[in-house]
């Protein structure tokens, strides 16, 4: 397992840290993950050899909310 923070800006409220936390979460590979609002980021648990740091932002990008490098 590798442990990586990402960047997640435009969250608001404990709604959004819900919803990035779950998209994150419905990545295959993806083990934990551990959203803070107050930090705009997201400490995720995953295994590099079904999942890469790409896809995790990606998935935040998708959700609505930006994950900048
Ligand atoms: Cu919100």
């Amino acid at each position: 397992m590798t442990e990586v923070t990402i960047k997640v800006e435009g969250m608001s409220c404990g709604g959004c840290v819900r919803n990035v936390t779950g998209v994150l979460k419905a990545l295959a590979g993806v083990d934990a993950a551990d959203v803070s609002l107050e930090e705009a980021s997201a400490t995720v648990r995953f295994d590099p050899a079904r999942v890469d740091v790409a896809a995790l932002r990606q998935a935040v990008e998708n959700a609505g909310f930006d994950s900048p490098a």
